[in-house]
């Protein structure tokens, strides 16, 4: 018998109260979690600390494209993990190689430059286009400037955060790095009038996830390309959410044919196993990094290139791109059956969705909330939007599932 609370939620079982109450003592406080506590997952399904089973339409932020336990990278981790973990990059590794070669091929590009997490990458992106300004194009020293994007997110270094335009983000945090510009997204009028001489890259995500999945005009991508081919100037895409199959693409930027000068990849690139990112480019401009310029203690590490290489092998065959864009087109439907009825605007690409709720009927959390009740974990990103990124390994039938129970959970109170 689930007792409930005065807003008629379950009151949570002593197993899921002490792992709350310790998230209260022992865990700095920089997320508010849902009052749920997860044990193990398969596929797309997690299981909480009392054996309740959610379906995950977070996916860590794009990290599981591929579900939880995807038996090709846990074989992957499990063999390297037995063999060797890590060596530093200051000797060779039998594992890097192999994962660079065939994430370079995979993404039409030369090199790659192996970190961790997403923002470490984009911060190396940054280093490379700044030194790539001063050496290739003649920019004078300390003068550069990259052109960002408002409602831009990218990370939480303290110099990402000195371009992000949520006043949230930033708070307390200066004082901040300069040589940074915004612009409007989707503009690229604007943005053609914010280059100037000292300009040596554009970074932009090809679809703003944190933003409320946010698709750019048709053509916007093109004509930031030509922007940046006719100015010199250096395309960074920030596809570490939106990469790796999540839009039906291998890359979000190949659903308008657009090839940048740079990727940044992250999330999915480690399986949801381990952190891989990378910066992925020709070498015309990654070969601006020389031994000694840029580094990292974990990149590149065996363990990473295992399960990268395995995540490169699994996005090869195009299937769960296939996936991707298959059931995009079947939650979209779907999702545009809400519009008026708990919803006032969808967005999606492949399968990832924001859905802007109608602000008089309920929060985003709220609506998380009333989801989490029916078995579905989703997260809310500001006011009253939601996003959905489920696995790609979703079945049909579990997609109809999610949208069934997002249909319920906007129409009619929980119980
Ligand atoms: C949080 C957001 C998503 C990213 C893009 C770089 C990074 C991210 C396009 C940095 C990371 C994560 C960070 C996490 C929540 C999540 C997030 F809500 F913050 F904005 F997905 F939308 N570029 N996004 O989305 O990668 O360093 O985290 O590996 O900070 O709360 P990271």
């Amino acid at each position: 018998m689930t007792t409930t609370d005065t807003h008629g939620r379950p009151h949570p079982s002593a197993a899921t109260q002490l792992h709350l109450s310790l998230a209260e003592t022992a865990i700095a406080h920089n997320y508010e979690p849902l009052p749920v506590v997860l044990a193990s997952g398969q596929g797309a399904w997690v299981t909480d600390v009392d054996g309740h089973r959610y379906l995950d339409c977070l996916a860590g932020y794009s990290a599981l494209n591929f579900g939880h336990g995807h038996p090709r990278l846990t074989a992957a981790a499990q063999e390297q993990l037995a063999r060797l973990t890590l060596t530093s990059r200051a000797f060779h590794n039998d594992r890097l190689g192999p994962f660079c070669r065939d994430l370079a091929e995979l993404a039409g590009m030369d090199l790659v430059l192996p970190m961790n997490t997403g923002a470490e990458a984009v911060e190396t992106a940054l280093k490379v286009a700044r030194k790539w300004g001063y050496e290739r194009k003649g920019v004078a020293p300390d003068r550069a400037t990259v052109i960002v994007a408002d409602g831009n997110f990218h990370g939480r270094t303290t110099t990402i955060v000195s371009f992000s335009t949520d006043p949230v983000a930033r708070e307390g945090f200066g004082p901040f790095t300069p040589g940074f510009r915004t612009v409007p997204y989707g503009d690229s009028a604007a943005l053609e009038a914010a280059v100037d001489e000292n300009t040596v890259a554009v970074l932009l995500e090809p679809i703003q996830g944190e933003a409320g999945v946010l698709l750019p005009p048709p053509g916007y991508l093109q004509a930031v390309r030509d922007v940046c081919t006719r100015e010199n100037v250096l395309f960074i895409a920030d596809e570490i959410q939106s990469g790796l199959g999540r839009t039906g693409t291998t890359f979000a930027c190949e659903a308008e044919d657009v090839t940048p000068d740079i990727y940044v990849l992250g999330k999915a690139l480690g399986g949801g196993i381990v952190p891989v990112s990378a910066v992925v480019s020709r070498h015309d401009v990654l070969d601006v990094i020389r031994p000694g310029s840029h580094g990292s203690t974990f990149g590149g590490n065996p363990l990473a290139a295992a399960v990268g290489h395995a995540v490169v092998e699994l996005l090869r065959t195009g299937e769960y791109q296939a996936r991707a864009a298959e059931l995009g087109e079947r939650l979209r439907g779907r999702l545009d059956e809400l519009v008026g009825h708990g919803a006032v605007a969808v967005r999606s690409r492949g399968l990832w969705a924001g859905i802007d709720l109608d602000p008089a009927l309920m929060t985003g959390r709220q609506a998380c909330l009333r989801l989490l009740d029916r078995r579905i974990l989703a997260k809310d990103t500001h006011g009253s939007t939601i996003r959905l990124a489920p696995p790609l390994v979703m079945e049909p039938t579990q997609l109809d599932w999610l949208c069934d129970q997002l249909t319920e959970a906007l129409t009619r109170p929980t119980g």
